[in-house]
Parts: structure tokens; C-alpha cells; sequence
């Protein structure tokens, strides 16, 4: 099954959202494959969010992203990069759809809780980056004939 990288960030930690948040992600059907608290420092910001390194934005966005302890996510399901990027919303939560998680819980273009890979390519790296290989587990849901149908589950 396709696995996707999640971050809470710390806008999720400081408003005490992480349990919101992860109960979404569960009741939709998503495993969670991996899950760690770490902080984050400018390296590891500067390689994961290397698209936006010349923005204006950036410095704020570095200060954002280290204001706290985040926690990242390896999920897992059938088609879970875009099933959790349609999950996330917009990347500026005021324009968010109502229903996804920034649009539900956020009023920022900046503080908007959640980060979620954007294709599988950028999946696999983003997972690579955060996790070493025995921090991810491999293990079956019980309840994945409830969720799936026999076709689905490859
Ligand atoms: P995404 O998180 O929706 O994939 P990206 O364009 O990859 O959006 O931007 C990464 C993060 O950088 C965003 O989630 C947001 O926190 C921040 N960001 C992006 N664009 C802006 C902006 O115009 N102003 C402030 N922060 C921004
Ligand atoms: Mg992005």
C-alpha cells in the first residue's frame, strides 16, 4: 500500500489539535505506519522545503517550524498521498475548503497545521528524510476488510 509523510506542525502542538487531527486521519481509514515527536532545525527545514528558500516568507517560515516540537506520520492506504493532500486543503487555510483540515481548524496562509507530500515521488523522500527504516512497521489493520474490498487491498 501507498504511504505518504505527515507533519503536525507546530501550530497543531500550540492549539492542541493533535488528537483531532490524528482521529481524522484514523477514521478515514488511514494505518499509521510511523509516528515520532522530534524538533526540527534549519537543516533538515532548508532540504524539506528547498522549493521555497528564496521566498521573502521563508525566515518566518523557518521560525514557525521550530517554534516547537512537531510530530511526523508515515501513513498508509490505497492511494494515500492524494487521499491526505485532498484531506489537507489549501496551503492558505482562510481559502481552505470546509471539511479539510486546514479549512476546518486554520485562519493562515503560514500557521496551517498540517504538512502533507505532494506526490509519491516526493513521499518516498520526504519518508526517508524523517524516519530510519526500523521506525516504520509493517503490520496489518483488522479491520482493512471493513475498509477496502478484496480488489483494493494491493
Ligand atoms: P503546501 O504546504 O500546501 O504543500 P507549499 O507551497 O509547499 O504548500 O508551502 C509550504 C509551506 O510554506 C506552507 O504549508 C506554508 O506553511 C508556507 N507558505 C507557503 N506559501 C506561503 C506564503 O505565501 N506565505 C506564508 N507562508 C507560506
Ligand atoms: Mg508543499
Amino acid at each position: 500500500m501507498e504511504q505518504t509523510f505527515v507533519i503536525l506542525k507546530p501550530s497543531t502542538i500550540s492549539r492542541s489539535l493533535v488528537g483531532d487531527i490524528i482521529e481524522r486521519y484514523q477514521r478515514k481509514g488511514l494505518k499509521i505506519a510511523g509516528v515520532k515527536m522530534m524538533q526540527l532545525d534549519e537543516k533538515i527545514l532548508r532540504e524539506h522545503y528547498a522549493h521555497l528558500v528564496d521566498r521573502p516568507f521563508f525566515p518566518l517560515l523557518l521560525k514557525s517550524m521550530m517554534a516547537t516540537p512537531v510530530i511526523v506520520m508515515v501513513l498508509e492506504g490505497k492511494d494515500a498521498v492524494s487521499v491526505v493532500r485532498t484531506m489537507t486543503g489549501a496551503t492558505n487555510a482562510r481559502l481552505a475548503a470546509p471539511g479539510t483540515i486546514r479549512g476546518d481548524f486554520g485562519m493562515s496562509g503560514q500557521e496551517n497545521l498540517v504538512h502533507a507530500s505532494d506526490s509519491v515521488e516526493n513521499a518516498k523522500i520526504e519518508v526517508a528524510r524523517f524516519f530510519r527504516p526500523e521506525e516504520i512497521f509493517n503490520y496489518d489493520l483488522i479491520t482493512a476488510s471493513a475498509i477496502y474490498s478484496p480488489d483494493e487491498m494491493n
